[in-house]
């Protein structure tokens, strides 16, 4: 439109990450800045992802949210999305100050529809997908020219693994030292087309949403465990420079390790949390022994060990994502699907950088 009536829009997707060393745990929970630094693989936005489009208009008399088909209330000043636009709206209003004839869209009201292309409870954290995408819609709409390491300081406003899903491939949140932030951000490691045989296995243990929340757990196991300190001095920043190196190197075996140990000390620190935090349930515990069992096989013919081959990680709930090469795919589904039964309470999905779904 033009004149009076001009409206602005975008509309983007943005995928899920899946963190292979995890965040937990804020040093400041007001700008979400993090105890330690994390690394995740974003997952190809052909399969999950959250689709966002943002629009503005003169008309509108107050800005709006639609989640997933129903209107949120959008609350100024508490609320972390509210946060994220105000935000991108003085980084909008430094562009109109400085071009007189750019419209003021920063003075506007704005209208957010967003929707996941998969079930919010299906154990995924959609927090990481929806807050990308609206501080990459936004950006869009007022054609602002940062960059995306500058988007996810933004990004992280709303939610801390949102940080790293403004990029596709091995993304590092870097914790940074600045106690206001300005270095807490993402950059990516490697590029999604790196490491194209590598897959990640979404197994669906329980779609219930229920447990503690990540904001909650995470502040209750800073004040509350002495595992914790351990994990963020001694043992994160060792882990980070190994995977990253196995990254680079495809090295999937050490890659493999570090997963699941990282995924354990985290649930390890969740229990040490006073009073205890459990995510993982019986069939979490049964795709752990069976992962491990999978990585001790032999060659029948040879009885050469086949070395690893899989990775578990567990996140704040049951499911459990299985990290694999491309390779090992058939096989590893028909052992899981032998020991879990889809029928029971279980379903399995393969995903990964931008490869397509297999099924
Ligand atoms: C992660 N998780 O690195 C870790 C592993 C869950 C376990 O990031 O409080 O929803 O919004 O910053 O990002 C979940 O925490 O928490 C999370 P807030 P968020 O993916």
């Amino acid at each position: 439109g033009t004149g009076a009536s001009a409206e602005y829009e975008a509309t983007v997707t943005s995928p899920v990450n899946i963190a292979v060393i995890k965040y937990w745990g804020k040093r400041n929970t007001d700008l979400i800045l993090p105890t330690n630094s994390s690394l995740s693989c974003t997952l190809s936005q052909d399969d999950l992802h959250t689709k966002t489009t943002v629009r503005c208009s003169p008309k509108y008399k107050q800005d709006r949210l639609w989640l997933n088909g129903f209107e949120e209330p959008v609350v100024p000043t508490h609320g972390r999305g509210y946060r994220c636009l105000q935000e991108l709206r003085q980084l909008r209003k430094v562009i109109e100050d400085e071009n007189p004839t750019e419209p003021k869209l920063s003075e506007y009201k704005v209208h957010i529809v967003s929707e996941n292309n998969f079930p919010t409870a299906a154990g995924l954290a959609s927090s990481a997908s929806g807050y990308a995408a609206l501080v990459q819609a936004l950006a869009n709409m007022y054609n602002l020219t940062c960059d995306q390491t500058e988007l996810s300081k933004i990004a992280r406003l709303g939610s801390g693994s949102a940080t790293r899903s403004v990029f596709g491939g091995f993304v590092e949140w870097k914790a940074g030292e600045d106690p206001l932030g300005s270095d807490s951000c993402a950059v990516c490691v490697a590029p999604e087309t790196h490491w194209p045989s590598l897959r990640a296995l979404v197994l669906v243990v329980s779609d219930a949403k229920k447990g503690t929340p990540s904001t909650s757990g995470m502040s209750a196991t800073v004040s509350t465990s002495t595992l914790f300190e351990q994990r963020i001095k001694y043992v994160v920043p060792e882990r980070l420079k190994d995977i990253k190196e196995a990254i680079l190197n495809k090295d999937f075996k050490t890659f493999a390790e570090i997963t699941m140990r990282d995924s354990n000390q985290f649930h390890a620190v969740c229990l040490d949390t006073y009073p205890p935090i459990t995510y993982m349930n019986n069939i979490s515990i049964g795709i752990i022994r069976l992962i491990h069992m999978f990585n001790s096989q032999v060659d029948p013919e040879t009885n050469a060990p086949l070395g690893v081959r899989a990775a578990y990680t567990f996140d704040a709930g049951p499911n459990a994502v299985i990290y694999t090469e491309e390779s090992n795919i058939k096989e590893l589904v028909s052992i899981i699907t032998h020991f879990f039964p889809p029928s029971q309470a279980t379903s399995l999905k393969s995903y990964l950088p931008s490869a397509p779904s297999l099924f």
